[in-house]
């Protein structure tokens, strides 16, 4: 059973393309984990359709995917497809290399069509994960900059690297790997907009920038996109509104620049 609609082209492109097609750069993440699977998968189908006309792709937390499980969420991977547009699986690998590679593949035989991963793991956890995922013309997503408040313990802090003289910052460090290992995105937080704008400074636009923290968290969109921003991941802002078609076309307006 294959559920692979991304043939002949990658994943980046496809979300690009998607994005300049329906005036978006919203991913909507959908969290959805309590109660019985087929509601989770009802629900989730329901608010996909009612918002897909202002999204640019779809992410699935794991909690979402743990509790479809696995035949459910083909449904709604194909359901996404159907609309083509790209799915997202939002697991953080961060396991050794052969790991990684086994579960992204896991994911990626379910329909989706990227990954997040954590590059705290280095070189070998991820250089497996990058040849399986480009060699389906999958994407990884790599966090550079989380959204939450204490980011700055792990990515903000001031590190070392071996062999060199003056200290860095570590999400620099993390930009510049993603910059060189070809990464089809990395993640900086909405909630720190200097931030994105440092990165975007770093990965001159070759690489993506992936900003989830609109709204709910805090983070204003428009700060974000001024700063750099080129996706906006956004969930509660839109899967909690009472009207979660109007709030995703109202992000999607502001993340063009349109209103
Ligand atoms: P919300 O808009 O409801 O806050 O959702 C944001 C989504 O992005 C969640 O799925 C969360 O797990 C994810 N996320 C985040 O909030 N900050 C990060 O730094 C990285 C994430 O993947």
């Amino acid at each position: 059973l294959t559920n692979n609609k991304n043939s002949g082209r990658t994943y980046k492109d496809w979300i690009f393309k998607a994005s300049k097609a329906r005036r978006s750069r919203v991913i909507l993440a959908i969290d959805l984990f309590e109660g019985p699977p087929e509601k989770i998968l009802k629900a989730s189908n329901r608010l996909l359709a009612i918002t897909v006309s202002n999204l640019c792709g779809v992410k699935l937390g794991r909690q979402t995917v743990l509790s479809l499980g696995r035949q459910r969420t083909e449904r709604l991977t194909r359901l996404a497809h159907s609309y083509d547009i790209p799915c997202l699986i939002d697991d953080k690998l961060n396991d050794i290399g052969e790991t990684n590679e086994a579960i992204a593949q896991t994911y990626f035989q379910s329909g989706f069509d990227s990954i997040t991963a954590n590059p705290f793991v280095g070189q070998s956890g991820l250089k497996g994960l990058f040849r399986t995922a480009h060699r389906d013309r999958k994407g990884i997503i790599l966090l550079t900059y989380m959204s939450h408040p204490s980011a700055f313990e792990g990515y903000g802090q001031c590190v070392w690297p071996k062999g060199k003289t003056i200290p860095e910052f570590q999400y620099r460090l993390f930009a510049r790997q993603a910059l060189k290992w070809g990464t089809d995105g990395a993640v900086v937080g909405a909630t720190y907009p200097s931030i994105v704008r440092e990165v975007k400074s770093i990965l001159h636009g070759k690489v993506p920038i992936y900003s989830p923290g609109v709204g709910t968290q805090g983070g204003g969109l428009k700060e974000a996109l001024r700063a750099g921003t080129d996706y906006f991941i956004i969930g509660r802002s839109i899967t909690r509104a009472s009207k979660p078609d109007v709030a995703s076309a109202a992000f999607a307006r502001a993340s063009v620049g349109n209103d």
